[in-house]
């Protein structure tokens, strides 16, 4: 670990910034000691219809977790991204969408989006959709997504957003859960040159989960021709032309689900993890305006895609929220060429620039001339998120693209966490390379070890939150027991993250990566037992074990053990049969990136797996494998180590 220090910057930047380090601490210590007060001054920073009287009412007492801020608020979450920004900045850019082709751009203003929402909402309500009705959208980065998220938001239905990477196995099992009847998608997406069927792939889903009765949005985006069936499919444009471009504002409870976005866990399927409305709006507002150090007039650029957390969060409502000029980018970085991004940032002028690790990786790795062939000198400030960050890419990012003069934020965070929970305030916090640094306003980041014994001072241990901020998610759709589990029972009383962290002397907190069986593949969260239930569905397979192992470019890779039925012979083809299985049932995210032929998988008398084993193989690490003595028959792991992927 790099043990350098950096100052916040000196002069003019520190004086911009909206918080130095006095300012941090008192913040932070009032938001522990009176939760209450802070957060019921920082929620009217919103716009109520009905202003709340109570703030925070939240257990994580085992039996009665349950978490409600501003409960007896009701707002509208549209009108606070849109409406009450009209009489200042109604002529203002809200969203610069950036084409896949860079020939492809639009700007669209706040009176704009107003009107486009307002329309979208209209055709929701036209077509049967009410308040707390799901709608599934699986659109690519265009301001459409943006469109039919605050649509959803402005007349109370729940969106549950799917990435449009993810397979029609994948969507299906979505909708499904959610039980939408509304989908909006595109006839296709375009990144770097290619289409991707979006149309085809949801009328795939749709064989697979619907009922029969449901609707299809699509909008128009490459116009190729796509399957139509008539009676449920409808086109956006021709939709949005019939309708008022008036949409009364819904009266939302603070506590009434905002959206859904299904990640991966440990066990089981993806959740659909559940957020509300007047908490979630303040926490992604505040933090977006602090972390960032967001002012008036700033071109903020997020390279997520709406399709996870970050861009729901940081793309959309936290930016909007704030009435910040937020860029949309529909493409790739590494196309047309390995300076797309900095390109962007040249043309469009962008101070505020947030991207994940695995696209710093992968542009070191093209070399300094695709940057350095950029000005950027538009740039103040660099954030990262997804997963830990090495130093040796952060220093890069630091001195290559930001040519020493922009604070790094390395924000960590969670699709369960809402919004940004560790990270530096660039005003405030000297900055170390790799490290998240320290807690926002309302977070109290603990170390527990395996028993649950808390770790004081300098320690690692399993990073647990004590108590709730507002951002934090209420339920998991449908399931609330399966969220208390989760969440709530390893370490009762605790918020378990379910990542391991080191806390060191200063205080400040390293993530070290997920202590369950989640890999995090590029910044994507995976669960082992998916990639392992797609595997198992392939006629052939017997059984599979999945672990991840340490990957240059993407952080983690996905590493694949695979025991073939009786009778069938292993061969190259089948690497490929089982790559493409996988694509094809979860999508290109969890493509393997080493299966290897298992003739057994080293398991305990009882029958479990010994995952540990299996990751030491992986990590090319079977030098130390600990005791195997419970192992039923500890000769497969000689033939697992002789016959392993990953040597070095
Ligand atoms: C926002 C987002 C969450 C998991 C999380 C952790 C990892 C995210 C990180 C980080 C180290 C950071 N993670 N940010 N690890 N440093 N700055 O990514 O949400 O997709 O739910 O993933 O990602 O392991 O638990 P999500």
């Amino acid at each position: 670990m790099s043990g350098k220090l950096y100052p916040v910057p000196a002069g003019e930047w520190r004086e911009r910034a909206w918080l130095d380090a006095k300012a941090y601490d008192a913040l932070y210590k009032r938001s522990i000691s009176d939760p209450q007060g802070f957060w019921g001054e920082i929620g009217r920073r919103l716009d109520w219809i009905k202003p709340y009287t109570r703030v925070k009412n939240t257990s994580f007492v085992p039996g009665d977790v349950s978490i409600k801020w501003y409960e007896d608020g009701t707002l509208n979450v549209a009108a606070n991204c849109i409406d009450r920004h009209l009489a200042t900045r109604g002529d203002q850019v809200a969203i610069i969408w950036e084409g896949d082709d860079p020939t492809q751009e639009e700007q669209i203003t706040y009176r704009q989006l107003h009107e486009r929402v307002c329309k979208f909402a209209n055709v929701l309500k036209a077509h049967g959709v009410k308040k707390g009705d799901r709608v599934t959208i699986y659109l690519p980065m265009i301001p459409e997504a943006a469109y039919a998220m605050l649509a959803c938001a402005r007349i109370g239905a729940i969106h549950s957003v799917v990435f449009g990477g993810f397979s029609p196995e994948a969507l299906a099992g979505r909708i499904e859960d959610a039980q939408s009847k509304f989908i909006i998608t595109a006839d296709e997406g375009v990144r770097g040159g290619k289409f991707i069927p979006l149309k085809k792939n949801t009328d795939d889903a749709l064989a697979k989960a619907g009922k029969g009765d449901e609707t299809v949005l699509v909008v128009r985006r490459t116009g190729r021709p796509v399957p139509w069936t008539a009676g449920r499919d409808l086109w956006a444009h021709e939709e949005t032309a019939r309708v008022s471009a008036d949409c009364p504002l819904a009266e939302i409870n603070a506590e009434d689900a905002l959206f859904i976005l299904y990640t991966s866990g440990s066990t089981g399927k993806p959740k659909g993890v559940l957020h509300t409305s007047g908490g979630y709006l303040t926490y992604a507002a505040l933090t977006h305006q602090y972390v960032f150090d967001y002012h008036d007039g700033d071109i903020y650029w997020c390279t997520a895609d709406v399709g996870w957390v970050t861009g729901h969060s940081y793309i959309v409502y936290g930016p909007l929220a704030n009435g910040a000029t937020t860029l949309m980018f529909e493409g790739v970085p590494n196309y047309p060429t390995m300076s797309r991004f900095w390109n962007v940032v040249d043309k469009w002028k962008v101070n505020i620039f947030y991207t994940a690790p695995t696209a710093i990786r992968a542009l070191m790795g093209a070399g300094d001339d695709f940057v350095k062939s950029s000005d950027r000198s538009s740039l103040r400030l660099l954030g990262s998120v997804g997963e830990p960050i090495n130093p040796e890419a952060w220093e890069w990012y630091h001195n290559v693209v930001g040519e020493g003069r922009s604070p790094i934020v390395d924000t960590w965070w969670q699709t369960e966490t809402g919004g940004i929970l560790i990270s530096p305030l660039p005003g405030a916090t000297a900055l170390k390379p790799g490290s998240a640094t320290l807690p926002f306003f309302g977070v109290q980041p603990e170390l527990v070890d395996d028993k649950g014994t808390v770790q004081s001072g300098a320690a690692t241990g399993n990073l647990v939150i004590l108590d709730s901020w507002p951002g934090q998610a209420r339920t998991i759709y449908g399931d609330h027991e399966r969220f208390v589990q989760t969440y709530f029972a390893t370490y009762p009383g605790t918020y378990f993250t379910g990542d391991g962290c080191r806390r060191d002397e200063d205080g400040y907190y390293w993530i070290t990566g997920r202590v369950d069986d989640v890999i995090n593949v590029s910044g994507h969260r995976l669960g082992t037992a998916e990639v392992e239930s797609a595997l198992v569905s392939h006629p052939k397979v017997a059984e599979a074990a999945v672990v991840g192992y340490p990957h240059n470019l993407k952080g983690q890779g996905i590493y694949c053990y695979v025991t073939l039925n009786a009778g069938e012979a292993w061969s190259p083809e089948m690497v490929k049969e089982l790559t493409a299985h996988v694509r094809k049932e979860i999508g290109p995210i969890a493509s393997p990136d080493l299966i290897q032929f298992a003739p057994g998988l080293p398991k305990t008398r009882s029958g479990k797996i010994m995952r540990r084993i299996l990751r030491k193989i992986a990590e090319d690490e079977y030098s130390n494998l600990g005791d195997i003595s419970t192992l039923a028959d500890p000769a497969v792991v000689q033939d697992l180590i002789d016959n392993r992927q990953n040597r070095r």
